[in-house]
């Protein structure tokens, strides 16, 4: 599914995303419980290694996360993520050909990674921290607003919506017009519904059934599901096994016309996006 405002190019630090097609962000946390053990060299250089291989199947972005998201998880000050992000995006920028996303809502990120070499700002809390909305205007990179009602902690506490489409609808053309007001044009932002977050089951399969709705706001659409639990309660799976769920949810979000895919399973999903372009091509 095609529109006019698709066939454009974002521009995100030194490099471009062509929105004409749909790309795949490789999700690399730097959160310690992420890794095993050893030392900060050694995190440091599997963290590259993995974004390599990303790279190597087909990611054309990388969604660097030094803090967790999932709920009752350790609040992180903003030097010790600072610390566990800054180190990655450097050595990325240098080393690898891809635009380096990333996750944060903190204000003192946004402004140091960007300097680093970062692209895109990919903001869970969409910039509703002290600060962030500054932050992310002074940077001058493009940024991923998401819907979440509360924060990480007590999002999931009943969760209520009327019509949760029209709602994240509503939320995110409100966080568009902070943006505005601050100097983020329309033209850099990116939106994303924020699957799992603030979200029951059957809100998340309406919201994924229905976003479309969401191409009015006029902006390209980011997709999270990857091994998220919408998967593992619509299809009893642990998360070991979520992988063929997620590979159905990206190629729904796909043909609904999303133009990024956040997954921790590139290869996989890559393959899925160009399979669908080759039959989009045809005659
Ligand atoms: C998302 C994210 C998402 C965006 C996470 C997880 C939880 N950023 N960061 N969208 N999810 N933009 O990956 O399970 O859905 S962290």
């Amino acid at each position: 599914m095609t529109s006019v405002q698709s066939l454009t190019w974002l521009p995100c630090g030194n490099r471009v995303l062509d929105l004409a097609h749909t790309h795949v962000m490789g999700i690399l946390n730097v959160t310690p419980d992420s890794f095993s053990d050893g030392g900060r060299y050694s995190q440091l250089d599997a963290a590259l290694r993995h974004a390599e291989a990303m790279v190597a199947a087909g990611a054309t972005l990388i969604d660097v996360g030094g803090e967790s998201t999932r709920p009752g998880a350790k609040a992180v000050s903003p030097l010790e993520e600072l610390e566990r992000v800054a180190p990655i995006v450097e050595r990325i920028h240098r080393e690898l050909d891809v635009i380096i996303s990333v996750d944060t809502s903190t204000p003192a990120v946004m402004r140091e990674t960007a300097r680093l070499g970062a692209g895109l700002i990919n903001d869970v809390r969409s910039l509703r921290r002290d600060g962030a909305l500054d932050a992310a205007a002074a940077t001058g990179l493009p940024v991923c607003l998401m819907h979440m009602l509360g924060e990480p902690g007590d999002m999931q506490d009943n969760p209520q919506y009327r019509d949760v489409t029209k709602e994240v609808g509503e939320f995110l053309a409100e966080r568009m017009t902070q943006c505005a007001s601050v100097g983020i044009p329309a033209e850099r932002i990116i939106l994303d519904p924020g699957f799992g977050f603030a979200k029951t089951l059957q809100h998340n399969l309406s919201l994924f059934k229905h976003m479309e709705a969401l191409h009015a706001l006029g902006r390209p659409l980011l997709v999270g599901v990857s091994r998220k639990s919408m998967i593992g309660q619509a299809l009893n799976r642990p998360v070991g096994e979520r992988l063929f769920g997620g590979l159905a949810l990206a190629a729904l979000a796909s043909v609904k016309g999303a133009r990024i895919l956040r997954v921790h399973d590139v290869a996989e999903t890559v393959d899925v996006v160009r399979m669908i372009a080759a039959v989009e091509l045809a005659e």
